[in-house]
């Protein structure tokens, strides 16, 4: 019985290294093939097409023969487009789609572009992490041209009115920095800025209406980015100023007709 039990102990045991052996190989066969360096590039978004990126061979330390010998190309894992290329008698890597980071990160942060280098015999990859930055090629608009807002003319001073959010399809410095107000003489404008860092403006009533006097006013409210160049976008406030009872009938002598007047009869 013991001679039997150790004759399974070793086969076991004999197993178990054939086992780890295997084990090993194949972890030494994945890590050759990822155990080259990863590349990572930055590059401002719209470039044209055949703008160099970097010279790809160059910092992964591979001969410009190695490309063509090895049937070198760019994987990606959207099969969709091919945002770049390899020039394989350069080694650079271009631009080959039109790389528009509002439509692939909208308004991430970060927008990372992932692609891959393949070489064939042996096979080797290599990740490229392409980070693209934002330029202000976004205006500010205006989700209508006329934002129409009604106001009695017994709201006191310090009365507020949201306003419509203007968008921009940039971020950060390059999305909408402020609002401006036409210059008139009832309505300044306040803006706040939420958690998020979006902007809400609000007209403040500074000088009472008078419905008697003008039954609309327009106002230009124009919202502006912070990129170089500053773009900006316009709506028009059309405020129509709605009656209060503040008038008492006052009787013309001799006619019997009412006139009146806001501060007397
Ligand atoms: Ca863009
Ligand atoms: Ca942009
Ligand atoms: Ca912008
Ligand atoms: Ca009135």
């Amino acid at each position: 019985m013991h001679l039997r039990h150790e004759i399974w102990l070793t086969l076991e045991f004999g197993f178990f290294i054939l086992a780890m052996n295997c084990y090993c190989v194949v972890f030494l066969l994945v890590a050759l093939h990822f155990a080259h360096g990863d590349v990572s590039y930055t590059i401002a978004e719209e470039m044209k097409s055949g703008f160099v990126i970097g010279n790809i061979a160059k910092d992964l330390g591979l001969g410009i023969a190695t490309l063509s010998s090895r049937k070198v190309r760019i994987d990606t894992d959207r099969d969709d487009k091919r945002y770049c290329d390899i020039n394989l008698s350069t080694g650079d890597l271009t631009v080959s789609y039109r790389i528009d980071r509002e439509s692939l990160c909208g308004k991430k942060a970060n927008c990372l572009l992932k692609e891959e280098l393949v070489l064939e015999n042996p096979l080797e990859l290599h990740r490229i992490s392409i980070h693209v930055q934002d330029i202000n090629d976004n205006a500010p608009e205006f989700s209508e041209d006329l934002i129409s807002i009604e106001i009695t003319e017994s709201a006191d001073k310090g009365a507020r009115f949201l306003l419509t959010e203007a968008r921009d399809a940039d971020i950060g410095t390059n999305a909408v920095q402020r609002y401006n107000l036409q210059n008139n003489e009832h309505f300044t404008i306040n803006v706040n800025t939420d958690v998020s860092g979006r902007k809400h403006s609000e007209l403040v009533l500074v000088k009472e209406l008078d419905r008697e006097k003008e039954k609309e006013l327009e106002l230009v409210l124009t919202a502006v980015d912070g990129g170089s160049p500053q773009r900006s976008g316009t709506a028009i406030i059309h405020i129509t100023v709605l009656d209060a009872n503040d008038n008492a009938p006052v009787s013309r002598a001799g006619s019997g007709s009412a006139i009146c007047s806001k501060t007397s009869c």
